[in-house]
């Protein structure tokens, strides 16, 4: 019954690069959650799958009547990493319940994920950029070696939000989009895979500001594969990626800050973004 008013949006595949992953794995899944329905919903996410698996329910909060929300769950689920590839598949149920005690249980929603567990390093190489010596033919971007996944450089961009010295005005809205971008030329082949590891942070937020939005967005060929808002952690995406085709990655950072106070600003208020380790595969 309660399906008839809630959708719960996720990618129906989650790919785990055993070649380099931490044991336990512990994917972290997004949900777009949309309430169609006439009340306000607490919604619980519990799962079901392999003896292998460990599931742990997560109580993801209130969810407004009318209104979708994006949620990053972790902690949710947890396997040994396995030392082969394999394929498996979990079942989400997002039970929902109408109080924030989550006992008023009003029906559930369920959702069907698929773990695929490869290996990037059995894998022939289109291309490695781990930034050692230069910005392997990124658009934008310089070397930076305050932070990196691989010694001793990632690459690194940054730009201004808002200047110091600039006049806000209250109700203004100033937003920058920042990114860094390269193509790949990939074989003809049966697959392909794209690995990276990307981060994003802003500088202090100056008072007279408050923060609209803040995300970061890989894309490959325009399709978002990964939408974080997370700042000062490196997060790991593996995508497959179209195979006998150039193959464009996008790396964006985004800050939209809204202006409280008329003033003058401080400080320099930067967005900033690093990629790193890029590994692109295929067989
Ligand atoms: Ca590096």
């Amino acid at each position: 019954m309660v399906g008839k008013w809630v959708t719960a949006g996720v990618d129906p595949d989650i790919y785990i690069d055993i070649s380099e992953e931490d044991d336990p794995v512990k994917p972290i899944i997004v949900l777009e959650i949309y309430n169609g329905g006439p009340q306000n919903l607490y919604i619980k996410l519990e799962a079901e799958g392999p003896e292998e698996w460990t599931f742990t329910p997560v109580e993801l909060g209130q969810f407004p009547a009318g209104e979708k929300k994006t949620v990053t769950v972790k902690n949710w689920a947890e396997r040994p990493l396995p030392d082969t590839e394999l394929t498996e598949t979990i079942t989400l149920h997002l039970k929902c319940y109408t109080d924030s005690g989550y006992t008023d249980y009003l029906g559930e929603v369920k959702q069907s994920l698929e773990v695929h567990f490869i290996d990037l390093e059995a894998m022939s190489v289109v291309d490695d950029d781990d930034f050692t010596e230069d910005t392997e033919g990124w658009s934008y971007g310089v070397l930076a070696d305050d932070h990196y996944v691989t010694p001793p450089n990632s690459l690194y961009r940054v730009s201004t939000v808002v200047g110091s010295g600039q006049e806000l005005y209250a109700c203004e809205t100033y937003s920058r989009e920042s990114m860094v971008q390269k193509s790949f030329d990939i074989p003809d082949a049966s697959e392909a895979y794209a690995c990276l590891y990307v981060r994003f942070a802003h500088g202090d937020i100056l008072p007279e500001l408050s923060v609209t939005w803040c995300y970061m967005t890989v894309e490959v060929n325009g399709k978002t594969v990964l939408y974080i808002t997370e700042t000062d952690k490196w997060h790991k995406v593996v995508t497959p990626v179209p195979v006998n085709t150039t193959v464009t990655i996008t790396v964006k950072a985004a800050l939209r800050v809204h202006v409280e106070t008329s003033g003058t600003a401080s400080w320099d208020l930067d967005i900033k973004l690093w990629v790193d380790h890029v590994r692109v595969r295929y067989r």
